[in-house]
């Protein structure tokens, strides 16, 4: 049994949901799902009010996923005008730049408002409408929020690029969804250092011949490389427009935004989610998830580049009217304390962080913690991976003085929201336990060779849902039978979800990690396809095939068996050169941790690369090989047990 943490009194008293009303609203979402979500659908403005609330089909061959779709709403209408009214003073936005010295920056409502229309009015006069895909690639600034709600003011479709990913992989997703203008900066600072960003794009788009525009943010003031006639300074458009623009009634099944995610084949995938159903279930989760509660300042630590900064630094929390923080920097720098010296400064109330964070500022000490003022924190959240039980200690414990629930909330980008998370005035948490879905969620364990539904408790399998929820992504963008052969064909009639699970004796759901070739790199998802197709792009590799292992800090490395060319030698330049390739390639966060020189790889007689043999090799658990014989060529074994990276 483990230890189990009650919510605090005070919490329970004042929460959004206690234990008697989850149970009583979990049952009513699933006795009936029309009449619950329509009457959730009350949190949110609408243009025109929906009448059909679900129309969902998981059948393979004719997957459809439709919420609210007679109505008609606009996203940045809900998270900026209708609380200019009431709270047009309030802070909307803190901004907290990389270097602490520099001013931090509290932007009203009000002002929010002035410079996301000015920021829409630019996209309009640059030609962009209804519909039109839009790539931002910027720092974390007021102005990435500005761009994200601008273009959902105008119905246009926006689609972020991490800005550590590589020109390369900025180029694929630019062509991938044929966007017509990119928003980006000058340059990014991140822990003292500057990324040049606009130089970055410029590579990206050398090639390009559709001649796509750029609005360009002045963030460093650097040198750029200007493309006359195509490229924007921000600064002197907006100083061009009005300051007002009105929003766009966009239908509830129009996208929003698509966000690229890695899978275990091919290259990323254009998650699409559309607007009606994304913001109910965006706006839900962040007040319930976190109780977040008015005047409370709640600070997300993710970029947006990742769908937790979508919906949880952006739309959930703006559309609740709450102050969200968004921060430049990095936890390191310029030390280990920085995280708690913002909280401290601002005095957040809701911290959400990856484990990845947690686990290396733990291996820092704890002084760097206890020398900061924390009494403002209410409340704990945990993002992106499973959390182990040291990490999650340490951060109930010496960031929250024992004082604050810890919320594992258990998500992807294709779910758009929290499916699974213990409420916090609500459920004793578990330490590592995603534990409870959320409302109208319906997980099932199945077993991963029948397929069948496992009943009961204390059972382990593979994770599906049973039914919709409004925050579902709808398709892959450009490739709607991708989408259903990712998520629906593997177990008929479920949404897949790609990750093991256990349900103890008590019903809590555990999350194992995932079952397929994606791994979690810092909370960064990653499919071992992209770094292999990477690998074998260089002209020295032969073939090339990836693993995860454990690692410390980041949770899982990357583990590569390279196989090279005839003739190259497999020297330690070599491995640098291969690192420095891949990251060149995705991004830094990409970067091989092992690489492995492999004559040859095992495989099937039809020449099937054994991943799980590969995996039970790099995390040094040969006692558990299985059946090898099924192998073209059982030798091979041996020789890369005898040469494994030593670490
Ligand atoms: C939100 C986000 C999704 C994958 C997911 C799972 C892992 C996320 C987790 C977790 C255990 C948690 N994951 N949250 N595993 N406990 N609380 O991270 O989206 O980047 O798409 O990753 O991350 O494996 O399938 P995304």
């Amino acid at each position: 049994m483990s230890k189990t943490y009650a919510p605090p009194a005070a919490m329970a008293a004042n929460a959004h949901v206690n234990a008697a009303k989850y149970d009583e609203m979990y049952a009513a979402s699933l006795a009936d799902p029309d009449a619950f979500w329509k009457e959730q659908a009350g949190r949110i403005d609408w243009i025109k009010d929906p009448t059909r609330i679900k129309d969902v089909s998981f059948d393979l061959g004719n997957v459809s996923i439709k919420w609210y779709e007679d109505g008609v709403l606009n996203v940045a209408a809900n998270c900026i005008d209708r609380h200019l009214e009431t709270r047009g003073d309030q802070t909307a936005i803190i901004f907290e730049p990389d270097d602490p010295n520099d001013a931090a920056q509290h932007i009203t409502y009000r002002e929010l408002h002035r410079n996301t229309c000015k920021m829409a009015n630019v996209l309009k006069g640059m030609g962009v409408g209804k519909g039109d895909r839009v790539v931002i690639y910027l720092p974390m600034i007021p102005e990435a929020a500005y761009a994200m709600l601008a273009c959902a003011r105008i119905g246009a479709i926006h689609s972020i690029v991490f800005a550590g990913f590589s020109p390369d992989a900025l180029g694929a997703r630019v062509n991938g969804c044929d966007a017509k203008v990119v928003i980006t900066a000058d340059g990014a600072p991140r822990g003292g250092r500057v990324t040049n960003l606009k130089d970055n794009v410029n590579k990206a788009l050398l090639h390009d011949t559709d001649d796509v525009q750029c609005l360009i943010v002045k963030r460093t003031g650097q040198q750029i490389a200007f493309r006359n006639g195509l490229d924007f300074w921000y600064e002197e458009e907006a100083a061009k427009v009005a300051d007002d623009c009105p929003p766009e009634p966009v239908n509830a099944e129009d996208p929003l935004f698509i966000l690229y995610t890695s899978g275990s084949t091919g290259q990323p995938k254009g998650v699409v989610h559309t607007t009606g159903g994304y913001l109910v279930y965006a706006a839900m989760t962040h007040q319930i998830t976190f109780d977040y509660h008015e005047g409370d300042v709640y600070w997300c630590t993710a970029d947006v580049g990742w769908v937790t900064g979508h919906s949880y630094i952006v739309y959930g929390p703006l559309a609740n009217g709450a102050t969200t923080l968004m921060f430049e920097g990095v936890p390191t720098f310029p030390d280990a304390s920085r995280f708690w010296q913002v909280c401290e400064k601002h005095k957040v109330n809701q911290f959400y962080t990856a484990p990845t964070a947690i686990r290396a500022l733990m291996g820092q000490g704890d002084d760097f913690v206890t020398k900061c003022d924390l009494s403002s924190l209410k409340l704990l959240g945990t993002v992106g991976e499973p959390i182990n039980p040291e990490a999650w200690d340490w951060y109930y414990n010496v960031v929250g003085g024992g004082k604050c629930p810890i919320v594992d909330t258990w998500w992807q980008t294709e779910t758009g929201g929290h499916l699974m998370t213990p409420l916090p005035g609500a459920h004793a948490t578990k330490p590592g336990a995603a534990q409870k879905p959320f409302f109208g969620v319906m997980p099932v364990v199945l077993d991963p060779t029948s397929g069948e539904e496992i009943e009961g408790d204390g059972v382990e399998g593979v994770l599906c849902m049973k039914d919709s929820w409004p925050g579902q992504m709808r398709t892959v963008w450009g490739d709607h039978e991708r989408f259903e052969k990712t998520y629906f064909s593997d177990y008929k009639g479920y949404y897949f979800t790609g990750d093991g699970c256990r349900r103890d004796e008590d019903g809590d759901y555990w999350i194992t990690g995932r079952v397929d070739d994606v791994i979690n790199v810092s909370g960064h998802r990653m499919g071992t396809a992209e770094v292999e197709s990477a690998l074998v792009a260089h002209e020295k590799v032969a073939e090339a095939a990836v693993v995860g292992y454990p690692h410390n800090i980041k949770g899982q490395g990357i583990y590569c068996y390279v196989t090279l060319m005839t003739g190259q030698e497999p020297t330690d330049e070599l491995r640098l050169e291969l690192r420095n390739w891949v990251r060149q390639e995705i991004g830094p966060i990409a970067s091989p941790d092992l690489i492995q020189w492999s004559p040859g790889l095992p495989k099937t007689r039809s020449g099937k690369i054994m991943r799980r043999i590969l995996r039970k090799i790099a995390e040094n658990d040969y006692g558990s090989l299985g059946d090898t014989s099924t192998l073209a060529d059982p030798s091979v074994v041996d020789e890369l047990i005898d040469n494994r990276m030593n670490r």
